[in-house]
This record gives C-alpha cells, structure tokens and sequence, in this order.
C-alpha cells in the first residue's frame, strides 16, 4: 500500500471527466486500497481518483465516526439512478482545497449503481452524510469540484485563498 499525494485546486487535472473503467483487475484494486489509505491519513470521509492524478471512474469513502470500526466502500464507475426532489444544505469541505468550507444544496437522496471491487455490479441508496459525501465524489468524476456551485464571488475569494497559501507553502 502507498500514500498517494493529493492534489490541490487549481489542477487541470481536477476539471477533467473520469474515464470508465473497463476491467476490475488487481491495478484497479491496488489503486483502491491506496487512495483508502490515503484518505484515511488526510483524514477525509471520501476521495476520488482524479485527487490523486488518476483520470478514472473510482473512488472511496467511509462516513463512519472515529471511533467505530472502518466502513470502507470502494466503487468503480458509480452512475446515479435516482435523486430526490428533496434538497438539503450540507457545509463541504474538499481535500484538494485544504481549509475551505462552503455551503452546498444538493439532493437530500440518491440510488448509486455501481460495480464493488470484484466487478459485480451494485445498488446503494444513500441519505444523510453518506448522500452527500458521495454526490460530491461522483462530482470529481465529472470534472465538478464544489466551489462550481457556488457564487463566482465567493469561488474567487476561495481560490484567492488557496493561491496566497501556495505562496506560503512554497
Ligand atoms: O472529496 C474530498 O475531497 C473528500 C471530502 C469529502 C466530503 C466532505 C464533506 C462533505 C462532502 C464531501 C472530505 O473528506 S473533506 C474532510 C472532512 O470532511 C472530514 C475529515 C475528517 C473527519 C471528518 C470529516
Ligand atoms: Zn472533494
């Protein structure tokens, strides 16, 4: 297992679609296992592929409080089949724009399809943290990262923000 670097916004690579993965083999499984413990060590409840500078349809979460036993989940070309007319608030946070926090309205519910680590194909219905954790990695697939959602005066005092820290970090 390895710890993969994240990457932080702006990357081109952040706003680029995921390609589908086409085989479940033991690289798709060892980039899972990675980006998990990588997430773990962020910490993060969630992390997408293209974070990690992969281009592919894959990502993980676990929303289970610190002091429980892990819930890992691994999903690979997730699709979502249904979403509720319900749309409830959540304050994100978003490991590739470290420190940043904003308010988000998505659907309070979602039916995920997708394929688990042995490429069998599943359905998840998801409310709560876990909807809108898995809303927003479904969004890195497609390139949309949450500050998309957000008025283009609050986006640019957030990415003047990371930019001033990158300064820093240098
Ligand atoms: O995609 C990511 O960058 C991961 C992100 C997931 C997420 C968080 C909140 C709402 C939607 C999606 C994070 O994990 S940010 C870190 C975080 O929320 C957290 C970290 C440690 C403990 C609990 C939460
Ligand atoms: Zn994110």
């Amino acid at each position: 297992m390895a710890l993969l670097p994240i990457l932080v916004a702006p990357n081109p690579i952040l706003k680029k679609v995921a390609k589908p993965v086409t085989t479940v083999d033991d690289e798709i499984r060892a980039l899972l296992d990675d980006m998990l413990e990588t997430m773990y060590a962020a910490p993060g409840i969630g992390l997408a592929a293209p974070q990690v500078g992969v281009s592919k349809r894959v990502l993980v979460l676990d929303i289970s409080p610190v002091d429980r036993d892990p819930e890992p989940l691994k999903i690979i070309n997730p699709e979502i089949i249904t979403k509720s007319d319900e749309i409830k608030v959540y304050e994100e946070g978003c490991l590739s724009f470290p420190d940043q926090f904003a308010d988000v309205k998505r659907p309070t519910e979602v039916s995920v399809s997708y394929m688990d680590e042995q490429g069998e194909k599943q359905v998840m219905h998801a409310d709560g943290l876990l909807s809108t954790c898995i809303q927003h990695e479904i969004d890195h697939l497609n390139g949309i990262v949450f500050v998309d959602y957000l008025s283009s005066i609050k986006r640019s005092m957030i990415m003047r923000k990371l930019k001033k820290q990158q300064k820093l970090d240098e």
